[in-house]
């Protein structure tokens, strides 16, 4: 077949689309059968723009990435000038690349004291795999070999590699191919709207985390290697746990000697109004996990921080690294991972959404709660979940589960706002550089979408 014309119609990119391209997390057949996929052609700050030219206000920062917002002219340049002068060498071998070193010394300097030691993959999901990799290899040094299973959390995302899916929680991801494979097991989420009862939020934290400390114990801590967490689950449907969880969930692993990961893929890069999740909440892991935000989504790159007491065993008792990836280290992605951090310091980004932004979205977003879809809000900085619902009473929404949130999602679109709907949440986590003019912009799209869904569900 002929390739598709640099000036085709909409309607020829998505008949090329169809015909070729299969999509992740996707229903690929019930696009086939649709108009097809909306092509989008440009983006500048939190804006997009269609291959039809409708703007549309990026809710999402594409997939919870795209920090410091599109269009960047300096992130531009510094992967232009990057390949003019190296765009590619590997860090196998005993050799290294510039921006490689400055940007682990960079990356040890913003992250929690103790991880000092930085290793480079493509994605989450190989930064992942990389940190399963690296605590087996740390118990078996510790002459500990029975540590093998880790504990990852309900509705938890981790990765899609087989291994990474099957520490995640997604029971879609589960059923698609028999996972978990063996060596994974799960733990409930700190969702107090869904799973709290009546406990108040700090009293069910405690109950959260006991379920780590008891699932320890009947696997038996001479088993358990680590346990995972992102500090606010993202895909989940921004899982915010209460203030007593992430204490005591640390107490308990230290007390049973398990590693602890944070996945940062998500809350890293000042999502939260801090640097990392593990300043929001306060927790000292032993591995970080580093994507999306690194970069800003202009290119691929992942980090695996790690802590220097596990950096000591591997580094004196191991020998060889039998692991790596042939663009671990890229030097063209990493120097635009070191121009975005530039970005996000010299524009104090971060601290604007902690002081500025983030109060004002968060205050905007309250003024949602007399919806009657809305059952609960939840934000921290630029990050936001909606347990939606049609009965607040009950905290129910209608069968499957997906129901009335989907919908809310397809009418979201359709007013040129782009939003995520995960089970019966809806969730926001805008670029981070938003004003507070799109974010009036933003609430004004969500609060019609939701009435336009309030009408179909019989509560307009
Ligand atoms: N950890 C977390 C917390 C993530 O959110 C990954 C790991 C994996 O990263 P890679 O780069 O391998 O995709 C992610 C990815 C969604 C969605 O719709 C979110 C992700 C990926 C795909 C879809 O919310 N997050």
């Amino acid at each position: 077949m002929a390739s598709t014309p640099t000036q085709a119609s909409t309607a020829d990119w998505r008949r090329s689309d169809k015909n070729h391209h299969i999509h992740p997390f996707t229903d690929n057949a019930a696009l086939q059968t649709s108009a097809g996929p909306r092509v989008i052609v440009k983006g500048e700050g939190a804006w997009l723009v269609d291959s039809d030219g409708r703007r549309i206000l990026d809710g999402m920062s594409g997939l919870w990435c795209v920090n410091v917002g599109y269009g960047r002219n300096e992130l531009a340049a510094a992967a232009a000038e990057q390949m003019r002068q190296l765009p590619y060498y590997n860090t196998f071998f005993k050799t290294t690349t510039m921006p490689a070193v400055r940007l682990s010394e960079k990356l040890a300097e913003l992250t929690p004291d103790g991880l000092n030691k930085v290793f480079f993959a493509n994605s989450g999901s190989e930064a992942n795999e990389t940190i399963l990799r690296f605590v087996r290899r740390y118990w078996n040094l510790q002459g500990k070999p029975k540590k093998k299973i880790f504990i990852g959390r309900n509705n938890a995302y981790h990765g899609s590699t087989t291994a990474t899916a099957s520490l995640g929680g997604m029971s879609a991801m589960h059923e698609m191919d028999d996972l978990p494979i063996s060596g994974f097991a799960h733990v409930i989420q700190p969702y107090w709207y869904h799973e709290g009862g009546d406990l108040s939020l700090d009293e069910f934290g405690l109950v959260a985390a006991k379920a780590v400390e008891d699932r320890i114990l009947e696997i038996g801590p001479e088993n358990v290697a680590a346990f995972f967490g992102e500090p606010i689950q993202g895909s989940g449907g921004v899982i915010i746990p209460p203030d007593t969880y992430w204490a005591e969930v640390q107490r308990i692993c230290r007390k049973y000697d398990v590693l602890i990961v944070a996945d940062e893929v998500v809350c890293g890069f000042g999502r939260t109004g801090e640097w990392f999740g593990c300043d929001y909440f306060g927790i000292k892991p032993d591995f970080m996990t580093l994507a999306k935000g690194i970069t800003s989504g202009y290119l691929p790159l992942s980090a695996v921080m790690v802590h220097d007491r596990i950096a000591e065993v591997i580094y004196e008792k191991g020998g060889g690294l039998e692991h790596g990836y042939t663009y671990s280290g890229h030097p063209t992605c990493c120097a635009v991972a070191l121009a975005n951090i530039e970005i996000l310091e010299k524009e104090h980004i971060v601290d604007r959404v902690r002081e500025d932004t983030g109060p004002y979205f968060r205050a905007r977003l309250q003024e949602l709660s007399d919806h009657p879809l809305i059952g609960n809000i939840r934000s921290a900085g630029m990050i936001a979940g909606f347990g939606l619902v049609t009965d607040k009473a009950t905290r129910s929404a209608p069968a499957p589960v997906g129901t009335l949130s989907r919908r809310c999602h397809e009418i979201c679109m359709a007013n040129d706002v782009i939003v995520r709907s995960p089970g019966d949440s809806m969730v926001m986590a805008p670029p981070l550089i938003i004003s507070r003019d799109e974010i009036d912009i933003l609430v004004e799209r969500y609060r019609k979408s939701l009435d336009q869904t309030a009408v179909e569900f019989g509560l307009g």
